[in-house]
């Protein structure tokens, strides 16, 4: 279907200067040349929602009258990135922007650069979300994001002393231009209480709630502006009040602080991100929020379903598709059940019928401590309806099992969704779906092989891959400019909305005069970067050696110590041959570490002692830099994916679910160093092996070596006096002077495993040699500026699968059944 629809120019350049200095004048009482550059993009940015409220109606409208099936993406966590930039760039209004804000003598980029970036997710499953809206929007698919208008994102990270510092992220200090409140859509939510039954006038007993608490659930609505159509879907972010703004009567009788307890208790729910990811701390504001988001979302949905369909429930399938963004939107499929049966009254055998077909579960991660799973004590009491309603489902549940399998109670206690103490979310999410997806082509097959092999052998037909994609938009056209000319002057600008149009590139790879182009630009990218960097750090870093990146959330098992310890010992190496020839190498960290996570936090420390250690030795003399960047978030991603040579993608094998990080650096030319996992396994497929260079255990050699027991630390130890030199350097004070313990944490969790750990438990010093052999051999590639480049164009020209169109296309087509619409305006 055809939605290019082209936009009708309705805000010419002339009229966005009238529109801003008027903005600032009325709002600010500043003039265009006293107005701060926060004042400049709070005016832009009201200008641009002004211009795109036609569209956003104009979508809603065409919903409504179509009565088109629309997808609820549910999720804790959307990561949005920076609104301006994109929406500018999506509504081509870039050129006209610039050229109006030239004509006002206002600088643009520091207009641009006074925008909060809203940490409102903690990594990969918040910024697939987010690139997943991008992408519905602009292949026109009726959609919604439903999630938490939290008031505080992720942490702000500072390196104080080389330790990671967190600091609260206040992103709407400056106000929220782009949301509209939504009043008239509050919802009510439900805590606590106790379950009664009732009997109504037919004689038929239902189930009522009494005694519980409310909050008030208040919709905030932003736009999703898709690029180069008129469609405007919503990002629907719920934010938590109390349901009497003041308790009066407690005001009255002189008890003031009553009265703001309830608001003060309320205003949590939607206070503050979680910032852990991986890790599950039961907890139950967590909970709270959780049901906090889901019930108002699904009660929403109900009524405007009854508005257009009365009750006729049995059609519900066909206008309204749950995506559960992993467990945590799971209590979905119990309100759902909740709903119809104890509002509109369905029959429990039709209102299990309904949710399954409505609801579709994605899981995100293989690793067992991301599992959520609630104690029953915690659940039964925070939610009781919604616990009764579980029970039944488990009950129903376990008897089929057993009508399956006999009663084994060994199967009971593996599958049940209620078993030894604890609610257990993702069993929920795969009985009450139609459909469960992994996240790439290895992680799918991981989950019906291994993790959910039990659920697979009962449900094949139920389990899919959906390999992760990103959004082009926003990572080369808004991130990459140098790039995205480039490109579009060669084979035309048809890849920002079809990324498969890069293969035009291939021809392109081996020709001289592209490929001096091409390094021309990335190299032009290095040294923005390498001034930021300069700015932010005072370090001086050298555009001309290898930018080598690892960017991503800190954890184990993503193995940024693989990393630091192959830089130790390639210091080591040059300590020992000083004359020792290569080519410079600049490598560049970031990574926020959970709060709780405190070996996460060690390797922060360890990274950034390396790096002094480094980066003050004279004999070094500059060939190798150490770098870790503080608060890794979207728009730092935005400034480094362009400036990579190198991409860093080295998680044990079997770990990482899919990676997106991992695409983004291929999409703008850099070269993958990665092992056999997540989606690398695609990209290899994609650039073929000549592109890309991929070392270490297979996830089937890692499972075996798991499987046999034999795993030993030691023998590598003893038998290469390379990694000897690494894990000593750990403990002998050349790396904490002064401090010789500091990381002894560290060497003893690799050789004899710490905290009831296995030792070496993600097999860094196993791929040790195997990585190595990988750098080296990166190292001279480098040598040969043209094979490089051959290399990294044909990265970017084989990069077309992993867009985030593709993706939405296959959810859609594949789970969801939707079909896109038309706005005309
Ligand atoms: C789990 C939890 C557990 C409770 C505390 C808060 C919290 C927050 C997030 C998570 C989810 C972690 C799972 C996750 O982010 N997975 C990543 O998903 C990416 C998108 O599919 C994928 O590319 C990464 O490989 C995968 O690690």
């Amino acid at each position: 279907m055809d939605n290019t629809t082209p936009l009708p120019v309705g805000l010419t350049k002339d009229e966005i200067k009238r529109r801003v200095t008027e903005m600032v004048r009325t709002v600010f009482r500043k003039t265009i040349e006293t107005a701060s550059s926060q004042q400049i993009y709070n005016a832009l940015a009201y200008t641009i929602k002004d211009y795109l409220s036609d569209r956003w109606i104009a979508t809603h409208d065409q919903y409504e009258s179509q009565d088109v099936k629309v997808v609820y993406y549910l999720s804790m966590e959307f990561l949005m990135g920076r609104f301006l930039g994109n929406a500018v760039l999506n509504l081509s209004l870039d050129e006209t922007i610039r050229e109006a804000m030239e004509e006002l003598g206002v600088d643009y980029n520091l207009a641009e650069d006074a925008e909060a970036d809203p940490g409102l997710g903690s990594g990969g499953l918040g910024r697939l979300a987010a690139c997943f809206l991008d992408s519905l929007s602009t292949l026109g698919y009726p959609a919604y994001g439903c999630g938490i208008r939290y008031h505080y994102g992720i942490f702000e990270q500072h390196i104080e002393n080389g330790y990671q510092i967190e600091k609260p992220d206040n992103w709407l200090k400056f106000g929220d231009p782009w949301s509209v409140r939504r009043d008239e859509y509050a919802m009510e939510v439900r805590f606590g209480g106790k379950v009664n039954s009732v009997k109504d006038e037919q004689g038929v007993y239902h189930f009522v709630l009494e005694d519980y608490h409310s909050v008030l659930a208040i919709p905030y609505d932003y736009p999703v502006v898709g690029y180069n159509t008129n469609v405007v879907n919503t990002l629907r972010l719920w934010d938590a009040e109390a349901i009497d703004r003041f308790d009066l009567q407690s005001f009255n009788e002189g008890n003031y602080e009553r009265a703001v307890e309830e608001q003060n208790l309320a205003r949590r729910l939607s206070e503050v991100l979680y910032p852990a990811d991986n890790t599950v701390a039961g907890k139950e504001l967590r909970l709270r929020q959780q049901y906090f988001f889901i019930s108002a979302t699904i009660q929403r949905v109900l009524m405007r379903f009854t508005e257009k369909h009365k009750e006729d429930f049995s059609v519900l399938p066909d206008y309204v598709q749950f995506q559960l963004n992993d467990t945590h939107p799971s209590l979905a499929v119990a309100e759902l059940m909740r709903i119809l049966m104890d509002t509109y009254y369905v029959s429990w055998d039709q209102a299990w019928e309904i949710t399954r077909k409505t609801c579709a579960y994605t899981n995100h991660t293989i690793m067992s401590e991301a599992l959520e799973k609630w104690p029953i004590e915690l659940f039964s009491r925070l939610l009781p309806r919604i616990y009764m309603i579980v029970e039944e489902i488990n009950r129903r549940f376990c008897a089929n099992l057993i009508d399956w399998f006999g009663n084994d109670p060994n199967k009971i206690r593996n599958m049940a969704i209620v078993a030894d103490g604890q609610v257990r979310m993702a069993y929920l999410a795969i009985v009450g779906s139609h459909s469960v997806n992994g996240v790439a082509a290895i992680h799918s097959n991981i989950l019906k092989t291994q993790e959910l092999r039990d659920f697979y052998d009962i449900y094949p037909e139920k389990f899919n891959n959906k390999t992760n994609g990103i959004t082009q938009r926003r990572w080369l056209a808004k991130c990459n400019p140098g790039l995205s000319r480039l490109i579009t002057q060669n084979i035309g600008d048809g890849w920002i909305s079809n990324l498969d149009e890069l293969t035009k590139l291939k021809p392109l790879a081996g020709d001289a005069g592209f490929q001096t182009d091409f390094m021309r630009v990335k190299r032009e990218n290095k040294v923005l970067l390498s001034n930021y960097i300069k700015q932010t750090s005072d370090l001086s870093v050298d555009p001309d050696s290898i930018f080598d990146i690892q960017v991503k959330r800190l954890h184990e098992y993503k193995r940024q110590l693989l990393n630091i310890f192959h830089i130790i010992d390639l210091y080591n190496t040059i300590k020992m041959n000083p004359y020792m020839e290569i080519v410079p190498r600049t490598f560049i960290f970031a990574a926020k570490a959970s709060a709780s996570y405190h070996r996460a936090k060690l390797i922060i420390k360890l990274i950034n002692s390396v790096a002094d250690l480094v980066n003050n030795d004279k004999t070094v003399n500059g060939r190798i830099r150490v770098l870790f960047m503080e608060n890794y978030r979207v728009t730092l991603a935005e400034q480094l994916c362009p400036a990579a040579d190198v991409s860093e993608q080295i998680s044990t094998a079997g770990k990482e679910a899919s990676g997106t990080g991992n695409m983004k650096f291929m999409l703008n030319g850099a070269v993958t160093v990665g092992t056999l996992d997540g989606a690398n396994v695609e990209m290899l497929e994609e650039a073929g092996e000549d592109n890309i260079f991929i070392f270490g255990m297979t996830a089937a050699e890692v499972l075996a070596l798991t499987q046999s027991g034999t795993y030993s630390p030691w023998n590598l130890y003893n038998m290469d006096y390379n990694i000897r030199f690494v894990l000593t350097s750990l403990i002998n004070g050349t790396l904490a002077p002064g401090e010789h313990d500091l990381f002894r944490e560290i060497y003893d969790a690799m050789l004899n495993g710490y905290g009831g750990a296995r030792p070496d438990e993600y097999y860094v010093l196993q791929d040790f040699q195997s990585y190595k052999n990988a750098q080296f051999k990166i190292n001279n590639a480098y040598k040969d500026t043209a094979r490089w480049a051959e290399m990294a164009i044909n990265n970017v020209a084989t990069s077309g699968k992993f867009s985030s169109d593709r993706t939405i296309r296959q959810y859609a087509e594949e789970i969801w059944r939707i079909k896109p619409i038309q706005v005309k305006l």
